[in-house]
């Protein structure tokens, strides 16, 4: 399988993040890639393509120019006018209120952007994500041109970015980048499948009313779990879209035999859809050992038979890495799963 590393995601690296009003160490630390790094030279996983560079315009293509414009000069803004270290947003557009309007305000525009303050806005958060996308992009080329399968080993992650906001550690969404691309690179339909322990509701906001990319998403119930406010099973898609959402909430705890059914669920309404292309939302925070999430996946045990089954779609397949904080084990989750869908 051909990987695409990242090798400026540590640009962005946070020491703190904020959890309920506390101070915490940050979970989305810059060793996670190192460790996915490790873990597949060990087992001689993979040949290595260099990241290629695209032009800004494939971005926008699912990111407003507002939002890129702001993200890629929000830091050094922070800093001239006197900021330190990384910046938070602190005041939001919440219903009623205008977000039509951009203001002059720097803080006020964070909170344009964003939707929590768990999201350290680094010095490096633009750089080490635009490499991310181009990376995304350079797996979607990759698979456009024929490859059967590839794997994006990046961070930040991205499935919580939307079309014009950051949040969940995520500042663009790489999943909906290399899902568009596909689509303008010659894929009539693109499935992506999430399986991250968070809903991904940056990636359903972006295709929510398209009938050409289909999303479903496994995840933690939001009514107990971040992102809170999206990812429930009533979001069907809305206008031509209505049919090609699938949200399939858990409950904290969920069993690896309740998480498996659910992935049936997903896979057979995937097949439905005949996909020419499949990205997958690669989140290994489904972990039993995940420090911040409730899952009980095993390393051997599950990851494995996850990659056998995305493997036995037989849809061509990009891998893109998001969460997963368990950082000693998040290398041997992915190889496991990765090499379930080789050994198919
Ligand atoms: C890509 C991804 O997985 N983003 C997840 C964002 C989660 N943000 C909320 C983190 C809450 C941390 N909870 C700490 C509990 C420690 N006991
Ligand atoms: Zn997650």
């Amino acid at each position: 399988m051909k990987v695409i590393h990242n090798d400026l995601h540590h640009l962005h690296a946070a020491e703190f993040e904020f959890f309920r009003g506390d101070k915490v160490e940050a979970f989305e630390k810059s060793a996670r890639a190192d460790f996915v790094l490790r873990a597949l030279q060990d087992v001689k996983f993979g040949e290595y393509v260099e990241r290629e560079s695209f032009p800004d315009d494939v971005i926008t293509r699912v990111h407003s120019a507002r939002y890129l414009n702001f993200i890629r000069g929000a830091h050094a803004e922070y800093l001239s006018l006197g900021g330190k270290g990384d910046a938070f947003p602190s005041v939001w557009s919440i219903r009623g209120m205008r977000s039509d309007v951009e203001p002059k305000n720097f803080a006020a525009r964070m909170g344009l952007y964003s939707f929590d303050s768990g999201t350290p806005l680094t010095p490096g958060a633009y750089a080490g994500s635009r490499a991310g996308a181009d990376c995304a992009l350079t797996g979607a080329k990759l698979v456009a041109q024929g490859e059967r399968s590839a794997f994006v080993l990046t961070r930040p992650p991205g499935h919580h970015a939307g079309s014009d906001f950051f949040g969940g550690y995520c500042f663009l969404n790489n999943a909906a980048i290399a899902a568009q691309y596909l689509r303008d690179y010659g894929a009539s339909r693109v499935a992506i499948l999430d399986v991250d322990y968070h809903h991904g509701n940056g990636t359903q906001e972006i295709f929510y009313a398209r009938d050409d990319v289909f999303f479903a998403s496994i995840h933690a119930d939001p009514s107990t779990d971040y992102p809170f406010f999206l990812g429930y099973a009533d979001e069907e898609g809305e206008g031509a879209g209505r049919g090609f959402n699938l949200n399939l909430p858990l409950a904290q705890g969920a069993s690896p035999e309740s998480w498996f059914a659910a992935l049936e669920v997903a896979i057979a309404k995937t097949r439905v859809f005949k996909p020419d292309a499949l990205v997958v939302s690669l989140g290994v925070d489904t972990y039993e050992g995940d420090p911040i999430s409730h899952f009980k996946l095993r390393t051997r045990e599950d990851y494995p038979r996850l990659g056998e089954m995305i493997a036995a779609m037989k849809v061509p397949t990009l891998f893109i890495l998001e969460g997963g904080y368990a950082v000693k084990e998040i290398g041997d989750n992915v190889v496991s799963t990765l090499t379930g869908f080789e050994s198919k």
